[in-house]
């Protein structure tokens, strides 16, 4: 039986959202995977080489870090552990980075053994039908349960290593290395000492900076400046943020709860996974901001008495059809009931 990983919600119905880079870029002209590094028979496989293998079939829930899951979903192809008997193991390969053809070289990497224990995939048909160039066809490589951070779009290599070569993610945005999202392995927070905390609290300007899992909960920040700053997993919890401006900040899994976010500027910023359970958002901006699995209320609001969950504070708030659209089922109804009375 399937279930949900701690912090994540079901994405609503057939929906499978986009993450991430969205086109694998130019493209060879002559598809193929590389297999090179500690291997005894370094190749090129082709497409059709690879169909030639055993085909594995497994049916995979996929868990965004951005807190959506999508369960039972049915992947086909050959596994990690068939390419590579097909080339030869060499004993001092401890490492494989999955790489991708894409515009920023993207990459993603595991242990050999955590890779091969989790029966890694290397797929091209998803639900019976190919895999469609929007979610990495035609080959990503398929991590079951891990975050989904670890399964790149548009594979084209694997390298077998003796030392672990971060990718993008885990190198460059702070993504954890080991992404069990069993143990809520999301962030790694940045370095931020007590005086430089003080600092910004005291200047509010916060604008551009890397902050990622930033505790600024329970403070007055009134008018803060946060443009384009890096605040993934920040907590605001409890603050008072009138007129802050987050303009295209990235605020993916920050907290928001009973913050007093009245007239705060949030266009362009990436909201996903945010928590703003109990805020009070009146006169907010969120035009281009990405939503996805971000939340307005409590999981369980319907059950639960009106007084427990009460209408939010949202007036003047303006969201698009499509931003509610990216929601939960169940926060979208919350929205559409809250924003209904005003
Ligand atoms: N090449 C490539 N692969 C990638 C990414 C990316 O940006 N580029 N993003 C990763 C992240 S963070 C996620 S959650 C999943 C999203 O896959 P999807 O867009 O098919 O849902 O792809 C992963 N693989
Ligand atoms: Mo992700």
């Amino acid at each position: 039986m399937s279930s949900l990983p701690p912090g994540q919600q079901l994405v609503a119905g057939e929906k499978w959202p986009l993450v991430g880079e969205r086109t694998s870029g130019p493209r060879p002209e002559i598809w193929g995977l590389e297999v090179k590094g500690l291997v005894d028979r370094p190749c090129r496989f082709s497409l059709s080489d690879l169909k030639s293998l055993p085909v594995t079939r497994r049916i995979v829930d996929i868990h965004c870090v951005t807190r959506w899951s999508k369960l039972g979903v049915e992947f086909a192809g050959v596994s990690l552990r068939d390419v590579l008997s097909e080339v030869g193991r060499v004993s001092s390969a401890r490492f494989v980075s999955f790489e991708s053809c894409s515009e920023r070289r993207h990459s993603s990497s595991l242990s050999l053994e955590t890779a091969l224990e989790l029966e890694t995939l290397l797929a091209w048909e998803v639900d019976g039908q190919p895999l469609p160039e929007l979610h990495g066809g035609p080959l990503r490589n398929i991590v079951p349960n891990r975050y989904f951070y670890k399964s790149v779009k548009w594979l084209q290599g694997l390298d077998f290593l003796a030392h672990d070569r971060m990718g993008y993610w885990e190198s460059d945005a702070g993504y954890h290395n080991l992404a069990d999202p069993w143990q809520e392995q999301r962030y790694i927070a940045a370095d931020i000492d007590k005086r430089m905390a003080k600092r910004l609290l005291e200047t509010r300007d916060f604008s551009d900076l890397d902050l990622r899992g930033f505790q600024a909960g329970g403070f007055e920040l009134n008018g803060l400046v946060a443009c384009r700053s890096k605040l993934r997993d920040a907590s605001f919890r409890n603050g008072q943020l009138r007129r802050a401006n987050f303009h295209g900040a990235n605020l993916s899994n920050a907290h928001f709860e009973n913050a007093d976010l009245t007239d705060a500027n949030f266009s362009e910023a990436d909201l996903e996974g945010a928590n703003f359970c109990g805020a009070n958002l009146q006169g907010c901006d969120f035009r281009g901001a990405s939503l996805f699995g971000a939340s307005f209320v409590v999981e369980d609001w319907q059950t639960l008495p009106q007084t427990e969950w009460q209408a939010a504070l949202m007036s003047n708030v303006r969201f698009t059809e499509e931003q509610i659209e990216s929601l939960a089922t169940n926060q979208a109804a919350y929205l559409a009931k809250t924003l209904n009375k005003f």
